[in-house]
């Protein structure tokens, strides 16, 4: 899974990178500029089962952010006002994370007319949606000219995506993002390689300052930004970058005591990645053994088939059964013997509705 970030320069947005990825990073591709860094997902669950079955083989669920280069460079180009480089390094990812500035410092001047998360938060969101205005325009025309060439009688399947562009067109020309648009999978099909932007997930981050971290997102500058997210169904996360990235230098062991002292219940790093796991309707199960302990990534609703494939092509194409234990089951039981003793590991069939936490094992024959 790939989360970018993105938002107005001295937003956070890398001092916020850095927090979460503890500042080790390497260049994405393409010399943009741009920031990657591949981090391991906090998961308790995924932590006993390790102490438990001391495997060979860790293997913890991974998710990569982006930095990216985003440089405003003033000059409006075709009505975008922040030239086409504020893209960079934010096309392929599954997820975007707008950061906004809610911090004051002696050391930076307040943005021009003052701290208003809720301005910068519109003044991004309709780059994005002119953004994908743009790609659909460029598209369109060159349709046209595709169409004209062609002879009468002859197959011509830019029709059809020309009528689903246009239709986005209208949700884009009305400020709707891609995402609201209602397409049915052989649509989204059609138009998958455009790669929206606003058709990605959005996770809203307000970067408060030190001060404010115990008011969290009761903080009145952050009221019309929670406001707006709430009718947009985006998720809406106050933290404190500089607090943070201060936080995850230390030892792991001297965070928890920092982190109190500091007020922050949770750190940033694992209420974002939960953030992101919520947008992107995606959950986590586990196998489990002394060779290797690992978590893996699927969509909500997907069934055991899936999952089995997601482990290994062979264990969909043979699958038999799947053994579940319901996580909360094994940490109840304290060991798998006494689980399973206690009849918590069950058979279940391909249709089996996967659910979060759970521990398989695919029984399956090639
Ligand atoms: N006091 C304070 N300063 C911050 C905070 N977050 C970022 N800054 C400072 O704001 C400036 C811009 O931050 P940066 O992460 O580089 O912003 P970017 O342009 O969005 O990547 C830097 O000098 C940071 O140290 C914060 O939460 N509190
Ligand atoms: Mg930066």
């Amino acid at each position: 899974m790939k989360v970018g970030l993105i938002g107005l320069p001295q937003a956070g947005k890398t001092t916020l990178f850095d927090a979460l990825t503890r500042g080790e990073a390497s260049p994405a591709g393409g010399g943009s500029g741009a920031l990657v860094s591949v981090i391991p997902v906090p998961d308790p669950r995924y932590d006993f089962a390790v102490g438990l079955f001391h495997p060979k083989k860790r293997t913890p669920a991974t998710i990569e952010f982006t930095d990216g280069a985003a440089q405003v460079t003033g000059a409006e180009r075709g009505g975008q006002k922040f030239g086409a480089d504020f893209f960079v390094g934010i096309r392929s990812v599954d997820a975007l994370v707008l950061v906004v500035r809610a911090f004051e410092t002696p050391s930076l001047p307040p943005p021009e007319g003052g701290l208003n998360p809720r301005r910068d938060y519109q003044a991004i969101t309709e780059e994005l949606l002119l953004g994908d205005l743009s790609v659909i325009e460029t598209r369109l025309e060159r349709i046209e000219k595709q169409l004209k060439t062609r002879k009468a009688g002859q197959p011509s399947p830019e029709v059809t995506e020309r009528e689903i562009l246009n239709k986005i067109k209208a949700a884009l020309d009305d400020f709707k993002p891609v995402s609201s648009v209602d397409l049915t999978d052989e649509e989204n099909r059609v138009i998958k390689n455009f790669d929206f932007l606003t058709a990605k997930p959005l996770i809203a981050v307000a970067n408060v300052g030190e001060g404010d971290i115990a008011e969290d997102e009761g903080l009145p500058l952050l009221q019309p930004l929670r406001e707006q997210c709430a009718i947009e169904g985006v998720n809406f996360i106050a933290l404190c970058a500089a607090a943070e990235r201060e936080v995850s230098q230390l030892a792991e062991g001297d965070q928890r005591e920092f982190l109190d002292a500091l007020g922050i219940a949770e750190p940033a790093r694992d209420r974002l990645i939960r953030a992101a796991y919520r947008a992107l309707g995606v959950q986590s199960f586990f196998t489990v053994g002394d060779d290797e302990v690992r978590a893996w990534t699927i969509p909500q609703g997907a069934n055991a088939l899936t999952a089995a494939g997601r482990i290994h092509s062979d264990l969909a194409r043979g699958f038999i059964r799947a053994e579940v234990m319901a996580f909360d089951e094994l940490i109840a039981a304290r060991t798998w013997d006494a689980a399973k003793a206690a009849g918590k590991l069950r058979l279940e069939g391909r249709e089996y509705m996967v659910k979060d936490g759970d521990i398989l094992h695919v029984r399956f024959k090639v």
